[in-house]
């Protein structure tokens, strides 16, 4: 895999089965304009025509933050349509990771904040090194929420906490994200993605159209009626005998041997 065309605001690189996708705009702690939504958009792109590739971790550059939120420079000036303009790549960009056949861990370090925060939240799941602060400042700016966020935070914790945490406005560390229940595990910084790695590349063992598919239930599933989310289940699952690798993980199992997948 060669480097995403826009190198300078995300990379993109291939560790055998797992594509690292780093949002490249340090200097800015990782502020995110249209042109940086975009090229993390086109790194996911280039990450998943990659048939090695089977999951992906998503990092900021720099040892200060995964994404300090949109970049307040860039819409300050903005009427409603400019600012509409600018949330449409921030959208196109959580529909691409939601969409994605790859599972997408965020590994958040120092700040994800405002449409940082959103971003890890469009992903699948957030590793977070210790001493991490995440947040959504935004009613601090005259504005809120505009990547998703109102909604995604709740879905994982509800609507009183993401009330909290948006009217405040206030900056929780990892620890307090994690007993809120939208991070998933908290590490010491220098383990952060030695952890993620090991993950990705456990799930990368799985069989991907299998993976595929518990994501895709899991995200429509959760804005499904109960009866509605178990039908998709049901229909994801039977479909799945119409793959190779069902036949192949079953007979791996019975022939006592680990199974070789071909995603097909
Ligand atoms: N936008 C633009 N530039 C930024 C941003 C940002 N969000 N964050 C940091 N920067 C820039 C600074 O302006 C500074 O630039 P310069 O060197 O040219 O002065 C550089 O990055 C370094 O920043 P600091 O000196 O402030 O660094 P510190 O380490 O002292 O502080 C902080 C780091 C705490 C992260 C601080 O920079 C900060 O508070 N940043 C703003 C955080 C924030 O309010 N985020 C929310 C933005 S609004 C939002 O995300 C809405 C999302 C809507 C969805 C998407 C639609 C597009």
């Amino acid at each position: 895999m060669s480097p995403a065309p826009s190198a300078a605001r995300a990379l993109v690189s291939r560790e055998g089965a797992i594509a690292l996708v780093t949002i490249n705009r340090p200097e800015a702690r990782n502020a995110l304009d249209g042109e940086t939504f975009d090229a993390i958009g086109e790194a996911f792109v280039q990450a998943e025509r990659d048939p090695q590739v089977r999951c992906a971790i998503l990092m900021g550059a720099g040892d200060k933050a995964f994404a300090a939120g949109a970049d307040i420079k860039a819409m300050a000036d903005a009427d409603p349509s400019g600012a509409d303009v600018l949330v449409g790549h921030a959208h196109r960009l959580a529909d691409r990771l939601e969409a994605s056949r790859l599972p997408v861990i965020a590994a958040v370090h120092g700040f994800a904040l405002g449409g940082g925060l959103e971003l890890a939240l469009a992903c699948d799941f957030i590793f977070a090194a210790r001493g991490a602060k995440l947040g959504f400042p935004e009613v601090g700016l005259g504005v809120i929420p505009g990547m998703g966020g109102t909604q995604r935070l709740a879905r994982r914790i509800g609507v009183p906490r993401t009330r909290e945490l948006i009217y405040r406005g206030a900056l929780i560390d990892a620890d307090e994200a994690m007993r809120l229940g939208f991070v998933n595990a908290v590490l010491e910084p220098d383990a952060l993605l030695p952890h993620a790695r090991a993950v990705a590349a456990e799930i990368a063992t799985r069989a991907p159209l299998a993976i595929a598919a518990a994501k895709q239930v899991l995200r429509r599933g959760a804005d499904a009626a109960l009866d509605a989310g178990v039908a998709m289940e049901r229909h994801l699952f039977a479909s799945l005998f119409a793959t190779q690798d069902q036949k192949e993980g079953m007979r791996a199992f019975v022939e006592k041997r680990a199974p070789a997948w071909t995603g097909k």
